[in-house]
């Protein structure tokens, strides 16, 4: 059995568990919810990751795979199915797109921080602002670009739609909806799966 430290808002671990739901690898997983910050660490993910960051696996033997990329493409060594084309010019095309969404998402939880963590007198808006501008810029990109959400599902779609499902949690008033269709028909599409179902535990 291995051991997933999450927390059920991250964009991070549920990309990595509905990864491990659409490679079949969920029951091998023992899921263990953990509060994590910046200034705020844990100590049992610290003992494994340094970092501190989530999500982080610690397999039988003890040692520890981060972070999420890493994790995902262990994931893909151990099955025959894989979350992105083991060869090819497609593969780093699904790779850069997973790096885009990650990336949105890394600014959008900077920015989080920002607004939520740091003291009101440190705050710099101007900061803040160029996160999201670049979490805006990665909506414009997608929204003009190649999307599926069908059979043959990529880590590119589902770190993109939790990068959008994070956008849903924390940022609602981003409203991307709105301002970008073709993004939220393939949430919608994306909503439908059981691997996604499964692990929609925002808190
Ligand atoms: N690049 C990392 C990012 C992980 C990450 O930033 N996780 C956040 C939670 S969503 C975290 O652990 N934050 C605590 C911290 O920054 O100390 C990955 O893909 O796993």
């Amino acid at each position: 059995m291995m051991t997933l430290y999450y927390a059920g808002p991250s964009p991070f671990a549920r990309k990595v568990l509905v990864a491990a739901h659409e490679l079949g690898l969920a029951t091998q997983i023992n899921p263990v919810a953990v509060s994590v910050s910046p200034v705020g660490v844990n100590p049992d993910v610290a003992a494994a990751n340094p970092l501190g960051k989530i999500p982080t696996l610690v397999l039988a033997n003890g040692e520890a795979i981060f972070d999420s990329r890493v994790i995902v493409d262990y994931f893909d060594s151990l099955t025959d199915r894989s979350l992105a084309p083991r060869s090819g010019a497609e593969r780093w095309t699904v790779l850069t797109a997973q790096a885009q969404a990650d990336g949105m998402a890394d600014a959008a939880l900077l920015a989080r921080y920002e607004a939520a963590l740091r003291p009101e007198p440190l705050r710099w808006s101007a900061w803040e602002t160029g996160q999201m501008d670049k979490v805006v810029r990665g909506l414009t990109t997608f929204e003009a670009g190649a999307l599926t959400a069908g059979d043959d599902l990529t880590i590119a779609d589902i770190a993109l739609g939790c990068a959008l499902g994070y956008l849903d949690f924390r940022f609602a008033e981003l409203d991307w909806r709105q301002t970008h269709p073709r993004l939220a028909a393939f949430y919608a599409e994306l909503a439908k799966r059981s691997s996604w179902i499964a692990t929609d535990q925002r808190s």
